[in-house]
């Protein structure tokens, strides 16, 4: 990730991507602009992952777009990914210092965070990205906590934050008032009836 850019952030889940295959949405994502791009399949078998992956590791590396592995070091390291995403039990469950032995020096390792504490503490992690969320409403989780501690967050943050949760063409507005420039997305991308166009709308967004 680019630290001094903006970054839309894609992360795929084939379950709510309307009946298509995460494969075909994130081809028509990657085409259109996305910078990175996290696989983050729960119903899928490791064996499935692995497959998945090597395929969209080959188009991502095409495109120059960092390709990320949800939750396992291990499979990251296998597939030769650009870095892992960890959630909190994942970082407890592995630890950071774990992870980059792992990974190596080079690869990216980012943590998801939800309150201004988890970020504080992650902050002097060795990590290469925090993401903070969910902000609004979102599937995924019976929780969000709102837009209120972005400024906070933003002010104070020693790497680059990556903003999650609900995000939408509707409350894009809220964040970019406050600075945020990295945002991640599931279903408003998923679930867009024209995927690329969806991601050029939120690649503009972001770039102003
Ligand atoms: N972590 C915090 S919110 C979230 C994750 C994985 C889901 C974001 O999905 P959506 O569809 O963009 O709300
Ligand atoms: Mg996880």
């Amino acid at each position: 990730m680019n630290p001094d850019n903006s970054n839309l952030y894609f992360v795929t889940s084939e379950e709510h991507s309307n009946g298509r295959s995460t494969l075909e949405v994130a081809l028509e994502a990657i085409e259109a602009g996305i910078d990175i791009l996290q696989m983050r399949e729960k119903g899928k078998t490791r064996d499935e992952l692995k497959a998945l992956g090597s395929q969209l590791l080959r188009v991502c590396r095409e495109k120059g777009v960092k390709f990320i592995v949800n939750d396992d070091p291990f499979l990251a390291a296998e597939l030769d990914a650009d870095g892992v995403h960890l959630g909190q039990e994942d970082a407890e469950k592995y630890t950071i210092e774990k992870t980059r032995e792992i990974l190596g020096g080079e690869k990216m390792i980012g943590l998801s965070t939800h309150s201004v504490e988890q970020f504080g503490d992650a902050n002097k992690k060795d990590i290469d990205y925090i993401a903070f969320g969910p902000i609004f409403e979102t599937r995924t989780k019976d929780y969000h906590i709102g837009a209120d501690n972005v400024e906070e967050v933003l002010g104070t943050a020693e790497k680059p934050v990556i903003f999650i949760g609900g995000i939408d063409m509707k409350n894009i507005d809220i964040l970019i008032n406050k600075g945020v420039r990295n945002i991640a997305v599931i279903r408003a991308i998923t679930q867009a009836g024209d995927i690329g166009g969806k991601v050029r709308e939120f690649k503009e967004r972001i770039s102003l």
